[in-house]
């Protein structure tokens, strides 16, 4: 008996490094060396070994891919280093400009590596001891959706790395062409509504809380970085694609490396005639320096890296028929007129509206009802029309008009001297209260799933609500009594309002819709003021004394809380629970009540990263030395903050020092 165990458990070990073995040649490599039958008896072979010990099986298994179900929806991660999106350069002149910029921060000159630009959706994936523990989605850049039994499904996505190393890797999931052509086909037969492009199908696919369906939907990845990579070994862009090749990724066959950005250019010209006979969908090219010191020296803005840009190539165009303009009225009362046109086929997806943004753009361009217009439309961007054909008149078209009243509440439209923008001054606009609604809801805000626009609008014309603080009093009684609601997606709406009662504080000032106030002014204000109490009652002075925030954004902040009616939401949303401070739990915030001061260079971090990273995990960063102050990180070329640390006796960081405790910062600080 004993000597049965001791082979079958031999056998598995070997079949385990069979299947990752084949695994690999087919799905990374795609270069299969045995037939899939042949995989398919060893893969049963190891399922019926693994049943009879089940003691064996851990979770980098081949045979487990496909695990069990999310219940309710996906856990939030946090992203220990931010995944930052790309700048984007439009033609030649732009890559130039890029280029120039580069080398004169770098002082020297650089070498790029050009990547395709997947049409995807980034994910970061992180491997300990080289087992696949976590992947989530790239959510607003900071905090993301844990997606990792979905990621498991990939096959290209090794579930065991060649080596033990623990490391984050980012790359793009997405659904091949074919894959996306025969899941559409699948979809209509069935009677089901079809995905407008590959993306939005591999989006759709990786957010499944089922992974048998994920598992069924034929993802793929290309990986093409490391989260804050710190390897001796490893000097540039390329040298951590071979790596990440070596650990067993899927790396792009197509990476190329450029002496110059005259080299970049002929890559990028050379793929904009052949990007259409790729199996995958690619909207750019993506430009790299190549050395990572300099990647380092470079480091970011607030959105994305100095040293990549992406090309974004030319949008394709389209001829369709203005049928009417209608006005719409947004969040802030802006009326912006907007093109119906005829259903037109355009970048893989069906356009019928196109912003007109302004009057003003209206008559410049000379867009009349009835006119043949171009319109074009580039990736994700909303389509727009370029310009209309009069030459194709047939002397009907009628000449558009702003109305003078709002389409929505009848008050008259105002239209401020020297802005193009007419404006609905009534704060009680329905359609701006509607807006309203569904910015507050929307993902980078209180992400309310579920919660979209023709929902938002059954629940106002239904008289259930009129502001965002009315959706924390729905029942379950009061939205069982609407149409196309069932038990379940009642229960489910009303989990996800009460979920996004728990959003950080940044995301609800961002949720509030004020003026300027973007989610990255937002994230800052919640860090700065800690609560909506404080910021409530915040003075100019005190917002403009913040290096980021300038006049403008101080006082469209200040205006904002100066108003009855949005202090009376305000109180009403603390009055039912959603949480209006900074401080999270215990577990989520291990740096909380600690206070960093950074000086210095670092060199796997710009400023900006090594701030967030440090936020990410509940840190005050200040600006300057103080007795207050609990450590300073610090890189080269320390200067006088440096000195005065040392002087009041405060704890100093290196860089791998400061890597090890954003890695790992319950073991590495000790709160008192
Ligand atoms: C892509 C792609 C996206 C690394 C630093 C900022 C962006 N869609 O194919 N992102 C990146 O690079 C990151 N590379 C790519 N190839």
């Amino acid at each position: 008996m004993e000597n049965t165990r001791d082979s079958d458990l031999k056998r598995i070990v070997e079949l385990r490094e069979q299947l990752h073995y084949h695994n690999y040649r087919y799905y990374v490599l795609d270069d299969p060396v045995i037939e899939d039958s042949e995989y398919d008896q060893l893969m049963l072979e190891l399922i019926k070994l693994e049943a009879e010990y089940p003691e064996t099986v851990t979770p980098d298994s081949p045979t487990q891919r496909v695990g069990h179900a999310v219940v309710g929806r996906f856990a939030q991660v946090e992203h220990r280093i931010p995944l930052l999106s790309l700048g984007n350069a439009f033609n030649k002149r732009e890559l130039e400009e890029f280029d120039e910029r580069v080398r004169r921060w770098a002082g020297q000159e650089v070498d790029y590596v050009c990547e395709l630009k997947y049409d995807g959706l980034a994910v970061s994936l992180t491997y300990e001891n080289g087992i696949f523990i976590q992947g989530a989605t790239r959510g607003d850049g900071q905090i993301g959706e844990d997606v990792t039994q979905n990621l498991r499904t990939v096959r290209a996505i090794p579930l065991r790395l060649a080596e033990p190393v623990s490391l984050e890797v980012r790359g793009e999931v997405f659904m091949p062409k074919q894959a996306y052509e025969v899941l559409n086909q699948e979809r209509a037969a069935r009677g089901e509504s079809l995905f407008a492009n590959p993306r939005n199908a591999a989006a759709g696919s990786l957010r499944q809380l089922d992974p048998k369906i994920t598992a069924s939907r034929r993802l793929d990845i290309y990986v093409y970085s490391i989260g804050g990579l710190s390897h001796e070994q490893i000097a540039t862009h390329l040298d951590c694609l071979n790596w990440l090749k070596q650990l067993g990724f899927k790396v792009s066959p197509h990476s190329k490396h450029c002496s110059s950005i005259t080299e970049v250019w002929e890559f990028v010209e050379a793929w904009t005639e052949k990007r259409n006979s790729l199996p995958f969908a690619i909207d750019g090219i993506v430009v790299k320096v190549n050395s990572l010191a300099v990647q380092a020296q470079l480091g970011a803005t607030a959105k994305s890296p100095r040293w990549a840009i992406a090309y974004k190539f030319p949008a394709d165009q389209a001829v369709a028929r203005v049928l009417d303009i209608e006005v719409n009225v947004g969040r802030t009362g802006v009326v912006t007129p907007l093109a119906i046109l005829t259903p037109t086929l355009i970048a893989g997806s069906t356009v019928s509206r196109a912003t007109l943004h302004n009057e003003d753009y209206v008559k410049a361009k000379d867009i009349r009802i009835g006119d043949y217009v171009v319109i074009q439309k580039a990736g994700d961007v909303i389509p727009e029309i370029v310009r209309s054909l009069p030459e194709r008149r047939k002397g009907d078209e009628q000449i558009f008009e702003m109305p003078h009243a709002c389409p929505a509440c009848s008050q008259p439209l105002q239209r401020t001297a020297g802005e193009a923008a007419v404006r609905c001054v009534n704060l009680d606009c329905p359609a701006q209260a509607y807006e309203r609604i569904i910015h507050f809801a929307s993902r980078d805000a209180m992400n309310i799933e579920g919660l979209g626009p023709a929902v938002i609008k059954q629940l106002i014309d239904s008289e259930l609500i009129e502001n965002p603080a009315d959706l924390y009093e729905l029942t379950y009684d009061q939205l069982i009594g609407l149409e196309r609601f069932g038990e379940k997606s009642a229960q489910n709406l009303l989990d996800a309002i009460a979920e996004s009662k728990k959003r950080p504080l940044a995301n609800l000032i961002f949720a509030l819709g004020i003026r300027h106030v973007g989610s990255e002014v937002a994230r800052e204000l919640a860090s700065q003021f800690g609560s909506m109490e404080r910021l409530r009652t915040a003075i100019v002075e005190e917002l403009t004394a913040i290096n980021t925030i300038g006049e403008k954004i101080a006082s469209s902040v200040v205006s904002y809380f100066s108003r009855d009616e949005n202090n009376r939401l305000i109180d009403k949303l603390a009055a039912l629970g959603v949480n209006l401070v900074e401080s999270k739990s215990e577990g989520a915030q291990p740096l909380a009540n600690l206070t960093f001061v950074i000086t210095g260079t670092l060199e796997q971090f710009s400023r900006q990263e090594a701030e967030s990273a440090l936020r990410s995990l509940g840190a005050h960063v200040a600006s300057s030395v103080s007795r207050n102050t609990d450590y300073v990180v610090a890189g080269e070329k320390a200067g006088s903050k440096l000195t005065r640390a040392q002087q009041l006796g405060i704890t100093i960081l290196n860089e791998q020092q400061f890597i090890e405790i954003i890695r790992q910062p319950k073991q590495e600080l000790k709160q008192d």
